[in-house]
């Protein structure tokens, strides 16, 4: 039997890019994006459902007993969802971190009443909160809406609050320094995005409005800074076009 995700759950489309929009506002995590959610992240994110399910698999292998996990940006608690209902272990506690108002109140409707015990939802800036005795730290597709130069300091204070042995998962949109290179990852990316039925101008109005907002780095960048936090051991464990996500070890 198949395991129940939040994207099995009733999402309306998106469509909200589908008219042509006389001024282009920055992204933002609203009740309008909160609405149509697992469509758009579904339709957007190449192999997202893969890294979700992958994100339980790994979290069951290295959870450690009386830890907690930590599911940072969860936006409706997907990531959180795979955790607990792969982690069997009935220590496990998992806290799934959000900043959008939008998101959590959807959260809390959308995840099944029974992993509402083990996943605390807590209203925060990520990179206000105590990460502390942490088997497993999870940041799918939420690191790339933090500021470029904040990203070192965030993940210092993570790697502080881990375990030995415990794993952060790092998904990622990537960019590439070589244009020809980015320019074939981008076309892609669009048409994955087309075939999943968005049109051009949707397309087109979506890119500009992230412009500002979701700034990628290279694949070699995320890979320095985390080894330059302090892991063990990095390995790019997942990529479908210019999406990838990574493990990294204490
Ligand atoms: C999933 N991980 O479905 N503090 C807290 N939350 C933040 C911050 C911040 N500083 N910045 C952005 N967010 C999810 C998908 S979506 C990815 C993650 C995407 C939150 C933001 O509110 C949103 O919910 C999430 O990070 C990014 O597995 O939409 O591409």
């Amino acid at each position: 039997m198949g395991r129940i995700t939040l994207s099995d759950r009733q999402s309306e489309l998106d469509t909200l890019y589908s008219k042509p929009l006389d001024k282009l506002v920055d992204f933002n995590f609203d009740e309008r994006v909160a609405k149509v959610f697992p469509d758009m992240i579904n339709r957007s994110v190449p192999g997202y459902a893969s890294i979700v399910a992958m994100t339980g698999i790994l979290s069951a292998e290295f959870f450690q007993p009386n830890t907690y996990c930590y599911d940072l940006g969860c936006s409706l608690g997907a990531s959180a969802l795979s955790m607990a209902e792969s982690i069997h272990d009935r220590s496990v506690k998992i806290i799934a971190v959000d900043n959008s108002t939008a998101m959590l109140n959807k959260a809390k409707n959308l995840l099944p009443q029974k992993h509402l015990n083990c996943i605390e939802l807590m209203e925060s800036d990520i990179e206000h909160i105590t990460i502390k005795n942490a088997s497993i730290v999870v940041m799918n597709f939420t690191l790339q809406f933090i500021a470029p130069k904040e990203r070192s300091a965030l993940l210092k204070r993570i790697y502080q609050g881990m375990k030995s042995g415990g794993i952060l998962i790092l998904s990622e949109k990537l960019n590439y320094t070589d244009q020809d290179q980015q320019q074939l990852l981008i076309d892609m990316h669009h048409f994955f995005k087309k075939a999943n039925g968005y049109s051009e101008l949707e397309i087109s109005q979506k890119r500009q409005t992230l412009e500002n907002v979701l700034l990628p780095e290279t694949l070699a960048t995320h890979k320095n800074r985390l080894k330059e936090t302090g892991f063990k051991h990095v390995e790019q464990w997942f990529q479908c076009f210019n999406f990838s996500s990574l493990i990294a070890i204490k």
